[in-house]
């Protein structure tokens, strides 16, 4: 097996997962900031042109970090990450998407639609897609409309997705960091219960992965 990686948020959860695991897998770094992901090699793999990919040893190729999880849990589901019953498997996937499309999204809307950076790259994804200035404020209120909903979430469960960690608390520390660096928007101090789960899950040493 091979990991397609790079110093991103998607790629991070897959190493933080794989350190929860104990699991280490041969890395490919691909270059996003010179553009590798778009380049031949790396499109004939994945016509997504996304990081993180897993390639396996007959070549096939999955994208998409809860894809990859997916297979990876069922090879090793020692710890679990993605539940134990189908009902903690169903919740954990339900959260992990949440948090994709309100908080993941959200960040990535003002960072994509801000910098100069990501001029005509607005998407990740073989074709151009030009910036729209007037999406990176309301990216920046969707992302404070997360931050509430998650630190609601958290004053009632321990995690996000129940009484244990999850692959749901993997992809909410990756957003929390990512809109906390790249987006400059940390969590507001009033939220106090989002900020207290963060500082735990931060203290895992899977979370300098
Ligand atoms: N849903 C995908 C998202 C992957 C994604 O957006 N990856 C970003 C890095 S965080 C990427 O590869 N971007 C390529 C680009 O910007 O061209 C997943 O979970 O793997």
């Amino acid at each position: 097996m091979r990991l397609y990686d790079y110093p991103a948020p998607s790629p991070r959860r897959l190493r933080i997962f794989l350190a929860e695991k104990g699991l280490d897998i041969p890395r490919v770094a691909v270059d996003l900031a010179k553009g590798e992901q778009l380049g031949p090699e790396f499109r004939a793999r994945n016509p997504r042109c996304t990081v993180p990919m897993l390639e396996l040893d007959d070549g096939t190729c999955l994208s998409d970090c809860l894809a990859i999880c997916e297979y990876l849990e069922a090879l090793h589901p020692e710890p679990p990450l993605l539940g134990a019953t189908p009902l903690e498997r169903a919740q954990i996937v339900m959260w992990y998407q949440r948090i994709d499309a309100d908080g993941f999204n959200a960040v990535a809307e003002v960072m994509r639609n801000a910098s100069p950076a990501f001029k005509d790259r607005a998407l990740p994804g073989p074709e151009p897609t030009p910036q729209i200035p007037a999406l990176v404020e309301r990216g920046r209120q969707r992302a404070q409309v997360f931050y509430r909903d998650m630190n609601a979430r958290l004053m009632e469960s321990e995690y996000v997705a129940g009484p244990t960690y999850t692959l749901a608390d993997i992809h909410l520390l990756s957003v929390v960091d990512f809109g906390a660096g790249w987006g400059r928007m940390p969590v507001p101090a009033e939220l106090t219960a989002l900020l207290a789960w963060h500082q735990r899950v931060s203290a895992r040493p899977s979370a300098k992965a």
